[in-house]
């Protein structure tokens, strides 16, 4: 079936917010008074946790405090996040946040040939409209044609979930969308709703273990940001254009790969 759809993750594929995402956390800490601060290298492991309000519960769960210290700390999860999400507001609001290289070029180009486009991100509602109004501005839903967010799906990435319901809302079925995603959640998530899965790391994902992804790039590039001779070879040109994707999707070109990873 031919290509209906892109499906955009928000968080580490189409902007790379976390750096954003770890200060607004650590910034309802201190506004918090707990001695608490996530580092680069604590941040990296808690993001194996599909969004901020688990992240938080994970991390209470590692800190060495009486059970009922705990459960109280537990009982502040939601105001805290409110809290941090205000703060990412005002973060997104006073930083220059660009989409990653490529991605607005591929937005462009499918909108141009009439496909349509979704987001599926782990992130508050809240935090996904006020970013992609700053990177598509006030008509950002002529191009958008859906957005999915983690408060509107019962379970979170790395269940199908979003990326199921993003489906749905585009009227498109998953052998006719690709995703694109950063993490090992998202890939998780999306190949269980059956979706041919682009995945392009950032350095906070860049660790994690990314077994059944169609295609691993660095990122998309861009005409004059090639990608490194390894990608170039494997999507035959130094970005990733539209028109590579039905061809690196059709099921030969899945064989092929299939029998590089053995070999
Ligand atoms: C990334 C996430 C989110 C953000 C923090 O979402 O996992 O939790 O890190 O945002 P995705 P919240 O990559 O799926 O876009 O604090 O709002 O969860
Ligand atoms: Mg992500």
């Amino acid at each position: 079936m031919s290509l209906q759809a892109l499906l955009f993750d928000v968080d580490g594929t189409l902007v790379d917010t976390e750096e954003l995402h770890r200060q607004a956390f650590n910034q309802a800490f201190l506004d918090y008074g707990f001695g608490w601060e996530w580092d680069a290298a604590r941040y990296r492991d808690l993001l194996t946790v599909s969004g901020g309000t688990a992240r938080m519960a994970r991390h209470i769960d590692t800190i060495d405090l009486p059970a009922a210290e705990k459960t109280r700390l537990r009982r502040l999860i939601p105001a805290l996040h409110r809290e941090k999400t205000r703060i990412y507001g005002e973060l997104l609001g006073s930083n220059t946040v660009r989409m990653r290289p490529g991605v607005a070029r591929l937005i462009k180009q499918a909108h141009q040939a009439g496909l349509r486009i979704g987001l599926a991100t782990t992130s508050s509602s809240v935090n996904a409209s006020t970013l992609v109004t700053g990177l598509f501005g006030p008509n950002a839903r002529d191009i958008i044609g859906a957005i999915v967010c983690s408060d509107e799906v019962s379970r979170k990435k790395p269940a199908p979930d979003i990326y199921e319901l993003l489906l749905s809302m585009l009227r498109v079925p998953a052998s006719a969308a690709i995703a694109f995603e950063d993490s090992a959640n998202g890939l998780t998530a999306a190949k269980a709703a059956g979706l041919f899965t682009v995945v392009t790391p950032t350095q906070w994902t860049r660790s994690q273990k990314f077994v059944d992804a169609d295609l691993m790039l660095p990122s998309l590039g861009e005409p004059d940001q090639p990608l490194d001779p390894a990608s170039v070879l494997r999507i035959g040109g130094p970005c990733l254009e539209l028109a590579m994707l039905e061809k690196l999707r059709s099921p030969i070109m899945s064989t092929l790969k299939l029998r590089e990873a053995k070999s």
